[in-house]
C-alpha cells in the first residue's frame, strides 16, 4: 500500500508491453494499449516483432523479427534513466527473445514493481506456428521469474506438462496445483468443462475459479484482452482476484459480442464497445 501512495503521489504509472505487432487480427499491442492505457495508466511498448496479421489461422503471413533493434532501443532507454512500474511481457518470437525479457526485467523494472508474463505459444491443445519443445522449455524459467502468468489452458498444459483435454473435462484444481511448481501465481484462462469456462487462478496456495457460460469456438486475441486488462487493473491498484473478475467480465463480454458480430474469428475481438462497462466497473470499484 505504501507503494501505491509512493507511486500515485509521484508520477504516472507506467507500464511497459513488450509484444509484437500483428497489423490486421486485433492481438497483442493492438490490444495492450488501447486497454491498458483507457485504465488511465502510461502504456509504454516494446515490440518483438512486425507481422502483416499474427500467425493463428491466415496464411502467408509476413513475420519481421525485431530482436535485432532491441538493444540500442535497451541502450537509449537506460540513457534517460527509465524504470517501468509493471512489465507486461507477451508474444515472443524466438528463444534470444526470452533472454532478453529477462535482462528488461532486471535493469527496468522499478523497486516493488511487478512482472507479468502472457507465456503466448498455442491454443487447442496445439503449439502456434514458429514454436517447439525447446521454446516452451525456455518459457517455463521465464515464467519462474514472473509475479504473476497468465497461460491459457494449452499454454498451461504444456508448462505444467499436464495432458491437454482434447474430449474430457479439465480438472483445473490438478492443473494449476501442478502449475504452482513453475509459478506462485498461475492465473489459467479458457479452461471448458460441457457448457462452461473458467478462469483458475492461485493465490497464497489457494485456488479459486470464476465461471462463465461457454460461447463455442476460438476467439483469437482473447487472451490478449484478458492479459491487458488484468494488467491495467493491477496498476490502477486493484488486488490481484479483483483485476481477475474485472479482466474476465470484459473478456466475456467481448467473446459474447462477437459470437453474433464477427463472421470470421480471425479478425479478433469486437472488444472495443465492452470497454465502456469495463471502465465504469473499474470506477465504481474504486469508490
Ligand atoms: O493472441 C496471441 C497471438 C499474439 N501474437 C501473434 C499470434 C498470436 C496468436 O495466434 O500469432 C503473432
Amino acid at each position: 500500500m505504501i507503494l501505491l501512495n509512493f507511486f500515485t503521489e509521484g508520477r504516472k504509472l507506467r507500464v511497459l508491453c513488450i509484444n509484437d505487432v500483428s497489423c490486421i487480427g486485433k492481438c497483442s499491442l493492438t490490444v495492450a494499449l488501447p486497454v491498458i492505457s483507457a485504465c488511465g495508466v502510461t502504456c509504454d511498448v516494446l515490440p518483438t516483432a512486425l507481422l502483416s496479421t499474427h500467425t493463428g489461422g491466415f496464411k502467408g503471413y509476413t513475420f519481421h523479427d525485431l530482436t535485432g533493434e532491441i538493444p540500442a532501443i535497451l541502450k537509449h532507454w537506460k540513457s534517460l534513466d527509465v524504470k517501468f512500474d509493471f512489465i507486461y511481457s507477451g508474444y515472443l518470437g524466438s528463444i534470444e527473445q526470452i533472454d532478453t525479457v529477462e535482462k528488461i526485467k532486471n535493469s527496468f523494472l522499478a523497486e516493488g514493481g511487478k512482472f507479468i508474463v502472457d507465456p503466448v505459444m498455442g491454443d487447442g491443445g496445439k503449439l502456434y506456428d514458429r514454436f517447439d519443445d525447446a521454446f516452451v522449455d525456455k518459457m517455463r524459467e521465464l515464467c519462474t521469474q514472473a509475479h504473476y502468468i497468465l497461460p491459457n489452458l494449452t499454454e498451461a498444459c504444456f508448462l505444467a506438462r499436464h495432458p491437454y483435454p482434447h474430449q474430457e473435462s479439465t480438472d483445473g484444481y490438478a492443473l494449476v496445483k501442478k502449475l504452482l511448481d513453475v509459478n506462485p501465481c498461475p492465473i489459467v484462462t479458457g479452461v471448458h468443462e460441457e457448457k462452461e469456462i473458467s478462469v483458475f487462478y492461485a493465490e497464497n496456495g489457494i485456488i479459486n475459479r470464476i465461471t462463465s457460460s461457454l460461447c463455442e469456438g476460438f476467439f483469437v486475441g482473447a487472451g490478449d484482452l484478458f492479459a491487458s486488462a488484468f494488467v491495467g487493473c493491477l496498476a490502477r491498484g486493484k488486488s490481484a482476484r479483483d483485476a481477475v473478475s474485472l479482466a474476465t467480465s470484459l473478456t466475456t463480454a467481448a467473446i459474447k459480442r462477437s459470437a453474433k458480430e464477427v463472421p470470421d474469428k480471425r479478425f479478433g475481438l469486437n472488444f472495443e464497445k465492452e470497454l465502456f462497462p469495463f471502465l465504469q466497473e473499474l470506477n465504481d470499484a474504486e469508490d
